[in-house]
């Protein structure tokens, strides 16, 4: 079973993105899964076609993207991906639409359809912070994911999906006044995720 694992470049003028520093550090075999990787950009017009060339070049069974979400102290399994997009900060080509679709005409939200609480249950099953979460945001995470799961929905080849936001990484001497997570916790969380995402179903 091949699984895709894309993480973020850094974002909001920080020099690193959590998501992407773990990503690539997967190991190429989880579990049953051989797994492949993709950098996106943090643009809200050139991520999804990076992402649909990843996948039309992978094939995968399973997709899991990836971003930091620098408030949060959990790894957070998102459950719902929402058609706007509203950006508090620009995007990295300073794009930042309000009140935009992400598919005109789509349907208002997705649901995932990776075992998001078992996914979950195996992270607090191994001692990480983890939380079910409601809400990816309106920025280019959320766009992704909603483009990831509308892909889903309306092509032929079938794969699962979801996304997991991640907390930023510690800077040692710099306070970066906010919670973070060590990389090798969150490499660990992305491992755990991808093995539920396997296992179920
Ligand atoms: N986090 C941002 C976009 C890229 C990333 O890693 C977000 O949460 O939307």
């Amino acid at each position: 079973m091949k699984v895709l694992v894309t993480g973020f470049e850094p974002f909001g003028g920080e020099a690193v993105n959590a998501s992407l520093e773990a990503v690539l550090r997967l190991p190429a075999g989880i579990g049953a899964c051989e797994v492949v990787t993709a950098t996106l950009p943090t643009s809200y017009a050139r991520a999804l076609p990076a992402l649909e060339a990843a996948i039309a070049r992978a094939r995968p069974a399973i997709v899991l993207c990836a971003g930091q979400a620098g408030d949060r102290a959990a790894l957070c399994v998102e459950r719902v991906a929402v058609n706007v997009q509203d950006a508090r900060i620009p995007d990295n080509d300073g794009a930042q639409p309000a009140d935009v679709p992400v598919v005109a005409g789509g349907p208002a939200a997705y649901l995932a359809t990776l075992p998001v609480r078992a996914a979950v249950a195996a992270l607090r099953a191994a001692e990480l912070p983890a939380q079910l979460s409601m809400s990816a945001g309106t920025f280019v995470c959320n766009h992704v994911f909603y483009g990831l799961m509308h892909l889903a929905a309306t092509r032929n080849h079938p794969f699962r999906a979801g996304f997991l936001h991640v907390p930023a990484l510690p800077r040692p001497g710099r306070d970066r006044g906010g919670p973070s997570m060590s990389l090798d916790d969150i490499v660990r969380g992305m491992e755990i995720v991808v093995e539920a995402a396997s296992k179920d179903g």
